[in-house]
């Protein structure tokens, strides 16, 4: 008999050996995943960012509140403007906002103030965390484990933007209120991370840099 509210998972239990296969297959196309700063001014299809935002808003929440807003930006102008608000905070980051030791850190990825990327690349998604909903009515219904949430989200995001054969970048920008205006996004939602998404410049390089060791990250006990 079926318990109200509730449905059967849907879950075929995988032999070991499958186990081990799937989990190795996955790990291998992850790990390939690089952090990419130069686009293809190239059209990515409406129906493959469709299917990276869903996978994204796929993620778990706390109560299930799903508190998140994707904005998916292709105009050109739109794109510019970002990008002039985005140079003009980063400027000052880099001018005197980020510390020696934070410059020093950034060196081996010679990022600096300028932001080709933000209209280079043929989209930017932004993740805005909705710190509460709106009902119908007015009313404010309350959201929990906001950044958890949209964090693990932000992880869906990337890691469906590479399996789908493209590449990004989580850019940063300080602060980043301006995109909620150019946005035109509502009092309760709050930018999160903005990913500028594409296919990767002809012969892109990135920088050459390793990851931990499984035993610099994993403690078993
Ligand atoms: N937001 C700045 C600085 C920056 C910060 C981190 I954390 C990086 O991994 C790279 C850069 C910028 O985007 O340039």
């Amino acid at each position: 008999m079926g318990k109200s509210g509730f449905i059967p998972l849907e879950f075929k239990k995988p032999s070991e050996e499958a186990l081990i296969q799937s989990a190795d297959d996955f790990y291998q196309k992850m790990r390939s995943r690089r952090s990419v700063r130069h686009f293809l001014d190239m059209q990515v299809p409406d129906e493959v960012i469709q299917h990276i935002i869903m996978t994204a808003a796929s993620a778990p929440s706390g109560a299930h509140k799903q508190p998140w807003t994707f904005c998916v930006i292709k105009d050109p102008a739109l794109k510019a403007k970002i990008r002039v608000a985005a140079e003009k905070e980063e400027y000052e980051n880099y001018h005197g906002r980020m510390s020696e030791e934070w410059l020093k850190d950034l060196e081996k990825f010679e990022t600096d103030w300028k932001k080709e990327f933000l209209t280079t690349a043929p989209c930017l998604m932004v993740i805005f965390k909705k710190a509460y909903d709106l009902e119908d009515d007015g009313s404010k219904s309350k959201n929990y484990y906001v950044s958890e949430s949209v964090g693990i989200a932000a992880g869906f995001l990337i890691a469906a933007i590479h399996m789908a054969g493209l590449v990004t970048l989580t850019h940063t920008p300080s602060p980043m209120n301006f995109l909620k205006e150019i946005l035109g996004r509502p009092d309760n939602e709050k930018p999160f991370l903005l990913l500028p998404v594409g296919y990767p410049a002809d012969e892109v390089l990135v920088p050459d840099i390793s990851r931990k060791k499984i035993n610099e990250v994993l403690v078993w006990y």
